[in-house]
Parts: structure tokens; C-alpha cells; sequence
């Protein structure tokens, strides 16, 4: 596309866009040198100085990336994605989003501080009865609540666009902002019901004890759908940015919606594959929610399916033969490309562990191991992280007016060589070192922690070696970012937004209809949680005070 006929993201949100962009490069820098120090410590090798815990820095790497970080990265990308395919934010709803903004960091400002004064060592799941400070509490509370203004900025503008373009499907970018958008609002109720109702109550004294499994069950609730919250920008880029990088083709824009309209509808209704080895819930529950779990597996494959669709009939455009002849006449050299394909890569293993995870014999093995780990650090921190950077590269320059260079470039693409290598070797050993029962969450000294097989030490190591890699990464991409944000030359760096291939076939308006999707994603939670909730509560505990806990 001709520069002079490139539209830009409004400078006023592109402002806007990076704020979330800032307070998550610093989560960055701060939860990767807290990683890095797990990593050593796990070696056996490295005691932390000063009396700083090892839970305590497992906390700020776990809240820090796992949470904030995400959180303000998506909101931004989200808000830059609306403002560009669904054009200029109003005055309103440009406040609502900086209202938002503020009352997240307030908020992160407020749980990092008591984790740093150790009143909050609880990680990032925060499970009953670990307890943490009330302003802890409070300062999640502000987040989620500030991620909703966030929100509504970009529902609102779904609806300000949609009453402009009567009877028009919204443009792809904004659509998909607007299912993670309503996604999340509905995920983060479970997290907020048990932060607000239990744990502060708790926290502050009102009550003596909470219920242990209804707090891990509406956490769970939430903790899943949290996953795909993250999964979907990434996938976002996927489907609409990558294509126009390469100059192919997006495969199918109705495929593309169905698959977030899928997300919707099965990412919360699963939460217990996450607690397969809990008693109190009946096993035909668990049985339900894992068979909606390999449900939410369709929209995934059918990402593959459209992901490679779109590469080959690029690859056949550029004369490509074979079955893999289109892997030649990739961009190979483009950082925008290369950087999100290695997440693509990655995620192939990741998922076919998810699977592994969600089947309920194979759980009991990896449970609580440090597999677990290993998976999470293939999907969110190698998959969807990459992808993140790979947006950074342009959306960055797109939005402060500036270009990625050559030299940038460059450095970009051995940034995601350095960070596949410290993955491959830190994720791969937790893989083998969770399958010889190694536990997640344990720093083998503290705290009575489990004694350390031997068996485990050499996988341990290589833990610390990758995640010393990776730590490289972090210092890469951290330069990478102030360079886009400051210092990079003037210029206008291109936002790609792809087009469909079948643009000649109208997108269904169905997917558009949000009483109905809204209506089976709520349907769907009835059904998955009404009875197992009426028997938790019904089997409460008795508390001291002599009435049941909830
Ligand atoms: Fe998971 C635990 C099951 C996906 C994150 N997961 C976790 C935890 C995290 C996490 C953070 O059922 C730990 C929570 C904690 O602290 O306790 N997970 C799944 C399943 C999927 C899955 C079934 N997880 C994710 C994603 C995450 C994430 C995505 C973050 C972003 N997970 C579980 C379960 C547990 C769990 C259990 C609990 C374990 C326990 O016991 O505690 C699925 O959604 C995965 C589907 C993915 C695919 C892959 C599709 C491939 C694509 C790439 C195409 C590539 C191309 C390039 C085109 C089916 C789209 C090709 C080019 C070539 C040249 C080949
Ligand atoms: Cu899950």
C-alpha cells in the first residue's frame, strides 16, 4: 500500500495504545529478571540475597507477566485495532479507556507493592488458604474493574459503528476485539465474585475461613478463558495480519469468525480440567467439561487449517510445487513474519500437551508437575508472547511515527532465535522433568520444600541454562522496544490488515447476533456449573461460627 494513502491510528489513541504499551514492557523487564532468578534458584546453585523468598518472586514473575503484562498489552493492541479497522475513537469513549487505564495501574501499583514488602507471596492463582494483604486484593480488584472500562470502550464502539454501517458485517479486526472483549467481561465475574465475596472478607477479617473449593472453582471459572483471553490477539494477528505481511491472503473471513465465536461459547464452561484431581466434584461433571474442552480444541485446528491454507496458496501464487514447496517463498528476512511463525511452531507441541492435560488418566500423571509449567511456557510465553512481539515491531512505529529499520529488523529476528532456543531447552526439560514427577511451585529448600531427586538435577540445570537464554531475549527485546518507542527514525510504518480471499461470498450477519451467543455462552455455564455449584455449597464446610462457608 502507497504511504500517502496508508490511514494511521489517530495520534490521540496511538497515545493510548501506548500507555499499555509502557507499564507492559516494564512488567517485561521486571517478571523476566524475576524468571531468570527462579531458574538458578531451582539449579540449586544460587541462594536469593537480602531474605527475599523464592515464593515471593515466583508471585511478582506469575502476577507480573501472567497478568499484567497480558492484560495492558491486549487492551492496547485491542483499542489500536478498533481505532484503525473501525475508525477514530469519540471523545467519550477515548476517557472511558484512559479511566481504565489508570485504574489498572493504580491497581498493579498497589498488588506489587505488597508483593515486594512479601504481604502477598500467594502466586498468581492466589489459592485459598494462601492468603495475601487486603490492598492486594484490592489492587487486583482495580485491575479487572479498570480492564472493563477498557472494555467498554471498545463495545461502545462496536455499537457507534455497527448503527453508521446498518446490515454490514464489522470489520474483522474490531470484530474479534469485540468476542475477546465480552469473552473476558464474562470470565473475569468468577475471579471478581471470589476476590470481592471470599478472599477480601477474609482477608480483612470479616469472616474466619472461606470455602477452599468454591474460591478454586470460581478462580477456575475464570482461570481458563483467562488462557484464551490471551490466545485470541495472538490469533488475531494470525488471521488478519500475517496474511497481508506475506501479501497472500486472508483464507476465510467467516471461518475466522466462527472459530472466535467458538471461543466464546466453549472457553469458560471448562474450568474443572484444572481440577480433575479435586474431590467434591463428581466425577460426571469433570467428564462434561473435559468433553467441552477437546470442544474448544475445534477452533484451534480449524486456525491451523486456515494458517496453512493461506501460506499454500500464497506459496502456489509465487509457483510453489510439493507439499512443502510454499515454505521456500516465505518472507523469511521480515521480523513481522518470521518472529509470530516460530510462536506458530511452537504451538503445534503446546497444544498436543493441552491435550495431554485435558485427558483425565494423563492428568493424574502431570498434575502438579512441573509439566505443567513446561506447557504453559510453550503456549503463553513462546506461542502468544512471540506473536506479541512480532505486532510490537510494527504497531509500535506505527503509532509513535516512526520505522522499523534493517538493523532493527535484524536484531528482532535473532531476539526470537535466542528466545526458541532458552524455550526449547527450559520448557523441554520441565516437559521430562514433570514426567519423573518433579513438582511445579517448589524451590526444594524453602519452606519445607519437597527433597530434590537426583534424577531431576540434570533437567534443572538445563532449566537454568534456557532460562538464562531467555533472559538474554528479554534484555533484546526490552532494547528493541525503546529504540520503536524514542529513537527509531521518523517515518510511517505500515499497520497490515489483510483481505479475505472469498470476499466475493458475503460473511453471514449471524455472527453478528450476540443475544444468541451471548444466550448459549450463558446457557452453556448453567449447564456445566449450576449442579456441581448446589452441591459445593450444600456440602460446605461449618465454620466456627456455626454457619456453613461458601
Ligand atoms: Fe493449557 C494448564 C489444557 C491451551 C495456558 N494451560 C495451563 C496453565 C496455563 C495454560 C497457564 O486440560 C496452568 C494453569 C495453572 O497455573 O495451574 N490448554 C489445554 C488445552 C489447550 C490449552 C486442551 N493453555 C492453552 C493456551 C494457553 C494455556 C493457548 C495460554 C495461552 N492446560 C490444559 C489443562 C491444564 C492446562 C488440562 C491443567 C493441567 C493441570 O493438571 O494443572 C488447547 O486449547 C490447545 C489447542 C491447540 C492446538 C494447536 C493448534 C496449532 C496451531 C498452529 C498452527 C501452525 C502453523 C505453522 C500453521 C490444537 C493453531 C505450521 C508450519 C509448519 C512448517 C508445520
Ligand atoms: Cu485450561
Amino acid at each position: 500500500m502507497k504511504s500517502n494513502v496508508m490511514k494511521m491510528v489517530d495520534r490521540r489513541d496511538g497515545k493510548l495504545a501506548m500507555a499499555h504499551f509502557y507499564v507492559a514492557f516494564i512488567a517485561l523487564a521486571i517478571g523476566g529478571l524475576a524468571g531468570l532468578l527462579q531458574t538458578l534458584v531451582r539449579s540449586g546453585k544460587f541462594v536469593l540475597p537480602a531474605g527475599i523468598g523464592y515464593y515471593q518472586i515466583l508471585t511478582v514473575h506469575g502476577v507480573v507477566l501472567g497478568l499484567v503484562l497480558t492484560t495492558f498489552f491486549i487492551m492496547g493492541f485491542q483499542l489500536a485495532a478498533v481505532s484503525k479497522t473501525a475508525g477514530t475513537l469519540t471523545k467519550r469513549q477515548r476517557t472511558i479507556a484512559w479511566i481504565g487505564f489508570w485504574l489498572m495501574t493504580i491497581g498493579t501499583l498497589m498488588a506489587a507493592t505488597m508483593i515486594l514488602l512479601n504481604k502477598a507471596s500467594v502466586l498468581y492463582t492466589f489459592y485459598a488458604p494462601l492468603q495475601a494483604h487486603a490492598l492486594y486484593y484490592i489492587g487486583l480488584t482495580l485491575v479487572i474493574v479498570g480492564s472493563w472500562f477498557d472494555g467498554a470502550a471498545i463495545v461502545i464502539a462496536y455499537i457507534a459503528w455497527r448503527k453508521a454501517n446498518p446490515g454490514q458485517p464489522s470489520p474483522l479486526l474490531t470484530f474479534m476485539s469485540l468476542v475477546n472483549t465480552l469473552l473476558w467481561i464474562v470470565a473475569t465475574i468468577g475471579v471478581a465474585a471470589t476476590v470481592l465475596l471470599q478472599l477480601l472478607p477474609w482477608s480483612l477479617g470479616l469472616v474466619d475461613r472461606v470455602d477452599v473449593l468454591v474460591s478454586r472453582t470460581l478462580f477456575w471459572y475464570f482461570g481458563h478463558p483467562l488462557v484464551y483471553f490471551w490466545l485470541l490477539p495472538a490469533y488475531m494477528a494470525w488471521y488478519v495480519v500475517i496474511p497481508k505481511v506475506i501479501g497472500g491472503k486472508i483464507f476465510s473471513d467467516s471461518l475466522a469468525r466462527m472459530s472466535f465465536i467458538l471461543f466464546l461459547l466453549f472457553s469458560i464452561p471448562v474450568g474443572f480440567h484444572h481440577q480433575l484431581t479435586e474431590p467434591g466434584i463428581d466425577p460426571a461433571w469433570k467428564f462434561l467439561q473435559v468433553i467441552l474442552t477437546f470442544l474448544v480444541v475445534i477452533p484451534s485446528l480449524m486456525t491451523a487449517f486456515s494458517l496453512f491454507a493461506t501460506f499454500e496458496s500464497y506459496g502456489r501464487s509465487k509457483g510453489a510445487k510439493g507439499l512443502f514447496g510454499w515454505l521456500k517463498v516465505l518472507p523469511w528476512n521480515d521480523a513481522r513474519f518470521t518472529v509470530p511463525f516460530i510462536g506458530m511452531l511452537s504451538f503445534i507441541p503446546a497444544g498436543a500437551g493441552g491435550m495431554v492435560n485435558a485427558s483425565h488418566q494423563l492428568n493424574q500423571v502431570i498434575h502438579n508437575t512441573i509439566w505443567v509449567t513446561g506447557h504453559f511456557h510453550l503456549t503463553l510465553a513462546t506461542a502468544v508472547i512471540l506473536t506479541f512481539f512480532g505486532i510490537t515491531y510494527w504497531l509500535v512505529p506505527h503509532l509513535t511515527g516512526r520505522t522499523l529499520t534493517k538493523a532493527m529488523n535484524k536484531l528482532a529476528i535473532i531476539q526470537a532465535v535466542f528466545w526458541a532456543t532458552g524455550m526449547t531447552f527450559m520448557s523441554g526439560a520441565m516437559h521430562a522433568a514433570g514426567l519423573l514427577g518433579a513438582p511445579r511451585r517448589s524451590s526444594f529448600s524453602e519452606y519445607g520444600g519437597a527433597a530434590q531427586a537426583a534424577e531431576w538435577i540434570p533437567y534443572q540445570v538445563a532449566q537454568a541454562i534456557g532460562g538464562s537464554i531467555l533472559f538474554i531475549g528479554i534484555i533484546l527485546m526490552v532494547y528493541i522496544f525503546i529504540n520503536l518507542a524514542f529513537f527509531a527514525p521518523k517515518g510511517e510504518e505500515e499497520f497490515p490488515v489483510g483481505e479475505a480471499a472469498d470476499e466475493a461470498e458475503k460473511t453471514p450477519m449471524v455472527f453478528e447476533n450476540w443475544k444468541l451467543w451471548l444466550g448459549i455462552t450463558v446457557i452453556l455455564i448453567l449447564f456445566a456449573y449450576t449442579i456441581p455449584f448446589i452441591d459445593m455449597i450444600e456440602n460446605a464446610p461449618i465454620g466456627s461460627k456455626g454457619y456453613k462457608l461458601w
